[in-house]
């Protein structure tokens, strides 16, 4: 099918359980699409009234009643899609739901594939694909500062601020078009100071908006920390403090964690993976030594290091942990050691009384690049990311390139196109299909 036939072809009317699976108090069937009011009449007999909620019966083809609830009725393109909507609130039970679903496909309807709802909103241009992705991270959000941010991003916040990147970009365009008309040697300096000087401009705003999607996207994934340090410094009992409850094995015996442990809690709203780890020794025991192992394999994947000592005990530093990765090192056991003061930029606990513990959630925080300044964050996918680090690249190009306009100019193009992706302007069939599979049925 060509893509002119595509977009002439009248959409097909799509239906499916919104709710999520199994009992509730309620459960919705979704219908989308030009037959919407066709399967109302069907199910209820009826069409009801626009945007308002009447009681109604749904029944099946053959008349026998289903189930009773609340219809809506939303006339396009004032819908969540922007075409024809009818929305069925029943009771929440899976058999009930699958027929009233039953009684819209036998209607006309066909089941909806995971995210279409939501694509044909951004196709009907109801909300770009940076807010119809937002859509999907705000179902998916696993800490309330994840929430607010993908809701921040449905309301667009994050497609402005690309926005007006792209507007900056398309200024800067034009002037260095109007230039392009000109042999090299005429265009004068004052023309050459202005874009130099804009696109300084639109390179630090790509910047800070780099900055802020690369802290948000830490919501996303949630921060990686791994406790690290010799056997017996207390590193299960640190987990067990974090995590609030006796998760990990603590005894006096050296070297009892073997398989590494993790725990997922929030700090402040940011969701944070903790890994207990085996401690660090040279060991001749083979079951030792696979714990080491794991260990080894847990720190290269940490974003951030947790080196623990023992307050007031000698140590040797730790061999074997990873260069280029943050790293906050904790003293354990205050309790044992009064008076103890930790060097600077490390920070003294006791897993045992809790002594020191908010500290040290501020310090991870803080060292794992997140820092509560209370400044907005953009919650950014990876996809985001690559695309705003392809248009910085773009950019950088373009400033080695000011003596050379078409080169410029090129360069600036591309870097306009890296972020248009993001809000969807411009972006290729496969990489929707891509964005809305993972979208719930129903969304
Ligand atoms: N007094 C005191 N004892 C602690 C503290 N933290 C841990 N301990 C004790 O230290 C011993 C070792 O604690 P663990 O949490 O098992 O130490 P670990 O680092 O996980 O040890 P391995 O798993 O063997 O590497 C246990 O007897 C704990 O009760 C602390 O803050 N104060
Ligand atoms: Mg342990």
């Amino acid at each position: 099918m060509g893509n002119a036939e595509r977009a002439f072809r009248a959409p097909d009317t799509i239906a499916a359980i919104a709710t999520a699976p199994g009992r509730g108090g309620i459960g919705v069937v979704r219908i989308s699409g030009p037959d919407a009011a066709e399967v109302a009449r069907r199910l209820i007999g009826r069409l009801p009234p626009a945007r308002c909620a009447t009681l109604a019966s749904a029944r099946t083809a053959q008349g026998e009643p289903i189930d009773e609830g609340l219809a809506l009725y939303f006339p396009a393109p004032h819908s969540y899609t922007g075409e024809a909507v009818f929305e069925f609130q029943g009771h929440g039970g899976p058999v009930v739901l699958q027929a009233v679903l039953s009684a819209c496909l036998d209607a006309g309807a066909r089941v909806a594939q995971p995210g279409e709802f939501t694509r044909r909103a951004f196709l009907n241009g109801r909300m770009d694909l940076a807010q119809a992705e937002a859509v999907a991270d705000l179902i998916e959000a696993a800490s309330r500062e994840a929430a607010s941010c993908a809701l921040r991003s449905l309301h667009g916040e994050f497609s402005a601020a690309i926005d007006a990147l792209v507007a900056q970009l398309v200024e800067l365009r034009a002037l260095t078009e109007a230039m392009l008309d000109f042999p090299e040697e005429d265009v004068d300096a004052l023309h050459r100071d202005d874009a130099a000087a804009r696109l300084a401009r639109v390179r630090g705003a790509l910047q800070d908006v780099l900055r802020k999607s690369r802290r948000g996207s830490l919501l996303r994934t949630g921060i990686h920390v791994v406790i690290a340090g010799r056997p017996n410094v207390g590193k299960s009992s640190l987990l067990n403090r974090l995590a609030g409850e006796e998760r990990a094995i603590v005894t006096p015996i050296a070297g009892t964690t073997r398989d590494a442990l993790r725990e997922s809690i929030q700090i402040e709203g940011v969701p944070i993976v903790v890994v207990d780890t085996a401690g660090l020794r040279p060991s001749s025991d083979p079951v030792e030594q696979l714990g080491i192992e794991r260990t080894q394999r847990e720190l290269a994947e940490a974003d951030l290091v947790l080196v623990m000592f023992e307050a007031g005990e000698l140590h040797a530093p730790l061999e074997a942990l990873p260069t280029g990765v943050a790293r906050l090192e904790v003293y354990n056991k205050l309790d044992l050691a009064p008076g103890f003061v930790a060097p600077e930029g490390a920070v003294a606990v006791s897993a045992k009384t809790g002594a020191g513990l908010d500290a040290l959630r501020a310090a991870l925080l803080k060292a794992a690049g997140w820092h509560a300044t209370g400044e907005s964050v953009f919650l950014a996918r990876e996809r985001h990311l690559r695309a705003l680090h392809r248009a910085q690249l773009h950019l950088d190009a373009a400033a080695a390139e000011a003596a050379r306009w078409e080169i410029f100019a090129e360069e600036l193009r591309l870097a306009q196109e890296a972020l248009a992706q993001i809000t969807g302007e411009f972006s290729p069939d496969d990489l929707l299909g891509e964005i809305f599979s993972r979208f719930c049925i129903g969304k």
